[in-house]
């Protein structure tokens, strides 16, 4: 074998020309990015990533909600190089199948705790979050098709939901701005409100009554529609890319009350919550509730290599092999043997630290202490965490209005856009959606490192204020 030709590395500059010219960016405006050039990302390690001019980064969104175990980790670059020297590719179709994939699927069938007697035996991989849910859609349907109710058509999903960006997973997300573009979403796909207090709540109502009334919008949906025309629910524990919406602790009981009352399948997209986020390795368990199918991508390998699936509970499995016969679906990655290797050796790390345990009992107890301190911060309305993500909202004013409400900045003035500026030029990776700033750091993180987070959002909240008020926007 030839050895690799060392090639110079291109320049900051040629590498921004180059994209410009060729690399279509997901979810950009490329008038925009043409106009900036893109930041390069060079190397990273730990927690941290360097861009191509040499800056430090701490990366508080662990690349984009993925990299649990975080950078660096030679441990899983060893299992995909064995993996690809012994077997790179081999399909699971065909009666066929490989060890690593079967490996995976049975360390998951462990993993995924039993609730009332439910478990979680089976598993389809596919090789990302969208991929995923347009699985779920497909076997959700067929599950009723098997059971003689094939008028069990619509999903209900939420307002302001992330699901994946293929044409099932943007209709099942609630993203208005997706579903403006390309006619969707495809039929029998619906949407209720989201859990989210601070804007959605009444005047006088507490957060655990605000919970119990969310979720009767599921049953209010289910009897519009007429519940035997209803297939499923699905929803994410905490919402993400929403602007990590944490429900109150009422909302997931009563949303079980109610598909148990209807006999829905309960669908928990946990593509960002499962695999130790929220202290947990499945994040059902920590609310408590007992979905049919569990969507899970990104932290399943760290992001070093893409894989997703589903976790397919008996009450689905049980009708799919026991009445199926075949089901006409999956992907020529379904269980690729490196994704499987990787993800293999990802959980073995995670087992070895105790990461979900760690988030669950020291680093995200830490985290939520040292994040109560913002709401002291004269910009930040609240500031929230559940495990290893959090969320604050910036605001004009925190004091309540005659309605009850605290007083948003006006959406035109991009005060999110501004704090992010901010985190980038002073060496933080943090979300902005709207006014959320939001992070979900590596669960490897020291109570060190957290303090070093800290501070740095407590600078970029303070520069962040002191352009507002040079602007003349504050007070
Ligand atoms: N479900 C959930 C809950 C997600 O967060 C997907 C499905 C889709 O996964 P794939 O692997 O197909 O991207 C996601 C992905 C953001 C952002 O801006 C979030 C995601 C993806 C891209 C951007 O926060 N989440």
């Amino acid at each position: 074998m030839n050895a690799p030709v060392d090639t110079p590395t291109p320049s900051t500059r040629d590498l921004q020309a180059l994209d410009s010219a060729h690399f279509i960016h997901p979810f950009t405006d490329h008038g925009d990015l043409a106009t900036r050039g893109a930041r390069v990302i060079e190397r990273a390690e730990d927690i941290y990533i360097w861009d191509s001019e040499g800056h430090k980064i701490l990366d508080g969104m662990s690349g984009l909600w993925c990299v649990n175990a975080g950078y660096g980790r030679q441990e899983l670059a060893d299992a995909a190089h064995a993996q690809m020297m012994k077997l790179p590719f081999y399909n699971s179709f065909f009666q066929t199948t490989t060890a690593p994939a079967v490996q995976l699927a049975a360390k998951l069938a462990s993993l995924a705790p039993t609730v009332d007697g439910r478990s979680f035996r089976h598993v389809f991989f596919s090789s990302s979050g969208s991929e995923s849910n347009d699985t779920n859609v497909r076997m959700v349907r067929r599950y009723w098709d098997l059971l003689g109710q094939p008028q069990r058509k619509v999903i209900i999903s939420r307002e302001n939901a992330y699901h994946g960006s293929t044409m099932a997973g943007a209709s099942l997300g609630g993203m208005s701005g997706m579903h403006a573009q390309g006619d969707l979403p495809i039929p029998n796909i619906t949407h209720i409100g989201q859990p989210y207090f601070l804007e959605n709540s009444l005047p006088g109502e507490t957060p655990a009554e605000f919970g119990v009334r969310a979720a009767g919008w599921l049953e209010a949906k289910i009897l519009e529609l007429g519940a035997d025309k209803v297939a499923a629910f699905i929803a994410e524990p905490v919402q993400g890319a929403g602007g990590v919406i944490i429900p109150p602790e009422t909302y997931w009981p009563e949303i079980q009350r109610i598909v148990d009352k209807y006999g829905i399948l309960l669908i928990s997209d946990e593509v960002i919550c499962a695999f130790g986020r929220l202290g947990h390795w499945f994040a059902y368990e920590k609310f408590g509730y007992k979905p049919d199918l569990v969507t899970f991508a990104k932290g399943v390998t760290s992001g070093y290599i893409p894989l997703g699936g589903v976790m397919v509970g008996d009450r689905v499995a049980q009708v799919l092999i026991e009445k199926g016969g075949e089901f006409n679906h999956g992907y020529t990655y379904s269980g690729h043997p490196v994704a499987c290797a990787v993800a293999l050796a990802n959980i073995g790390i995670m087992e070895r630290e105790n990461l979900p345990g760690r988030v669950k009992d020291d680093i995200g107890p830490y985290l939520a202490r040292r994040y109560a301190e913002l709401n002291d911060h004269p910009l930040v309305g609240v500031a929230e965490t559940c495990g290893f993500v959090a969320g604050l909202v910036l605001v004009k004013d925190k004091a309540l209005n005659a309605e009850g409400r605290m007083t948003p900045f006006d959406g035109a003035l991009s005060v999110g856009m501004k704090c992010r500026a901010h985190c980038f030029a002073n060496g933080l990776i943090m979300r902005a959606v709207g006014d959320r700033m939001i992070i979900a750091p590596p669960l490897t993180m020291t109570h060190a490192q957290i303090d070093e987070l800290m501070d740095l959002i407590h600078k970029v909240l303070d520069l962040t204020l002191a352009e507002l008020k040079a602007e003349g926007q504050w007070g």
